[in-house]
């Protein structure tokens, strides 16, 4: 029996999280309401900053830089691995506020603290293979090499879906860098941020102390995102949202030649083979597409299944669909919390409308437990079995929707795959060796991500995760995307006594 959280119960809790997680009390006042999607209370307020403050933070993270950048990189991982630990520490606390505030179930605000704690180890690490390369120079007696320095002030912008864990894919890989970050969170997830800022200065602390605004809080709304964007003391803007925000401030960065690192809106799609192995990618697609509440850039959006297995798997996903437990992402058992407002719950029923109105044929969809959690927006999740990819289907609506699609032949399933605005993530469910590596090559999928027999969603940290087209091509985390957050030197160095010139040109004066 599914249960949902009555208005009024949950400040209580907060106050406790928010002070055990040592956010000091002048940081809760101002007027910028913190609300909690489990009911829709306001559990907490903040002040917002305005652009001039904005902007000093800027200018005490830019000389914050300057000393940062000379202290030893495996010295400024020594601070990643402290912060590693602290967060170890407070991860029950920190899950369970990013629970309160983005409405995650248990295991996935657990799991949300966890990606910052492995991005901290693999910071760590990192900060002693900074390597450039040594190259073979076409002159004697000289010497070719890179090497491998800091950028500056490194903007993060976050979006409430993943409030921490996509902040510390940047902070940490930017700090062991040698850069120091500057942080404008969703105004929707402001107490989480200011618990992790907290978390981090106890590693501070504990590091023996770092520069004065080397990671610093921004709080605020377009205003505090745009005073960050414009501002050329920050030569790299990272930033985590919608397309629609991306547009903005990604030429806003090339304006002034600064580098953006964009992960955008994410239209992410299965295809479900022949041969696939039906009881694991029914779990595979239940929890890429209903988990987060639909909320993952990764989610699960769009499922391309054949004609052949369609009978067999779509009465399975509907009774999974039918009896998923949706309610209080705090009680055990429950898989699918509330959507984070009333807006997302107004776009989700705009979507489901569109689709109905070209023939879609929707199952669930509702909103649930209303006469307990009066602004509480929880929904069934959405089944909508699709004629075709409509441009309903092409958009990425952030709620739990799975359009789903058939068809005849692999090309036309890539097809629709690649035939989307967005290009995040994707999978394909077959046991058929020829068509995974067809899915996987130059001719098959398009997106940054590209899965075999797994969803598209919950990528671990140690590859580099971002996607193509308008999900705006940047790379987090893992693999060499810690090269976005540094400039590349190239050194070449003479240790002879003659000057021969590259390309056998003389000038001899
Ligand atoms: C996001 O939704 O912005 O791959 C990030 C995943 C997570 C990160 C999602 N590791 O689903």
């Amino acid at each position: 029996m599914a249960r949902f959280p009555v208005t009024g119960e949950i400040s209580a809790d907060a106050d406790a999280l928010l002070a055990r997680l040592g956010i000091a009390d002048d940081r809760l006042t101002g007027t910028r309401e913190a609300v909690t999607p489990l009911t829709g209370e306001v559990i907490a307020r903040v002040a917002d900053m305005d652009a001039p403050a904005v902007q000093d933070a800027i200018g005490r993270a830019h000389s914050a830089f300057l000393e940062w950048r000379m202290v030893p990189a495996p010295r400024r991982g020594e601070l990643i691995r402290l912060f590693g630990e602290e967060l170890r520490a407070a991860k029950a606390d920190l899950a369970a506020l990013v629970t309160l505030e983005a409405g995650k179930i248990t295991s996935e605000g657990l799991g949300e603290v966890q990606e910052m704690i492995d991005i901290c180890d693999f910071a760590t690490g990192l900060s002693r293979q900074l390597h450039g390369l040594t190259i073979a120079t076409e002159r004697p007696d000289h010497r070719m090499m890179e090497t491998w320095h800091p950028m500056g002030v490194v903007g993060v912008i976050s979006a409430f879906n993943f409030p921490v864990a996509v902040w510390a894919w940047n902070a940490a890989l930017a700090l062991v860098c040698g850069n120091s970050v500057v942080w404008k969170p969703s105004e929707k997830t402001p107490l989480t941020a200011l618990a992790v800022d907290a978390i981090f200065a106890r590693a501070a602390v504990r590091f023996g102390g770092v520069p004065e605004g080397l990671s610093t809080l921004v709080l605020g709304g377009r205003a505090a995102g745009e005073a960050l964007v414009d501002d050329p003391r920050v030569p790299v803007i990272s930033a985590t949202g919608s397309s629609a925000m991306g547009r903005h401030v990604g030429p806003r960065v090339a304006q002034r030649f600064g580098r953006a690192i964009l992960e955008l809106g994410g239209n992410n799609a299965a295809i479900v083979c022949p041969s696939a192995d039906l009881d694991l990618t029914l779990r595979a697609v239940a929890f890429a597409a209903m988990g987060t509440a639909g909320q993952r850039c990764t989610t699960l959006r769009r499922l391309m299944v054949h004609d052949s297995v369609y009978d067999a798997l779509l009465p399975r996903l509907k009774s999974a669909y039918a009896s998923v437990s949706v309610g209080d992402p705090r009680a055990e058992g429950t898989l699918v919390g509330p959507l984070i407002d009333a807006g997302a719950f107004e776009a989700m029923q705009v979507a489901l409308e569109a689709a109905r109105a070209v023939g879609g044929v929707v199952t669930g969809g509702e909103r649930l437990g209303a006469e307990f959690a009066l602004d509480g927006y929880y929904v069934r999740p959405a089944l909508v079995e699709m004629p075709a990819q409509t441009d309903t289907v092409a958009a990425e609506t952030f709620a739990p929707i799975l359009y789903v699609l058939r068809y005849s032949d692999l090309a036309d399933a890539i097809r629709l795959n690649n035939e989307v605005p967005q290009g995040l993530a994707s999978a394909i469910f077959t046991t058929d060796l020829r068509e995974a590596e067809r899915f996987l090559s130059a001719a098959g999928s398009d997106c940054g991500i590209a899965n075999v027999n797994i969803g598209p969603s919950g990528a671990e940290i140690g590859g580099a995760f971002g996607g193509e087209k308008e999900t705006g091509g940047g790379r987090e985390a893992g693999s060499d995307s810690w090269k976005a957050y540094m400039r590349r030197a190239t050194n070449t160095i003479n240790y002879g006594s003659s000057l021969p010139l590259a390309q056998g040109v003389t000038f001899d004066v």
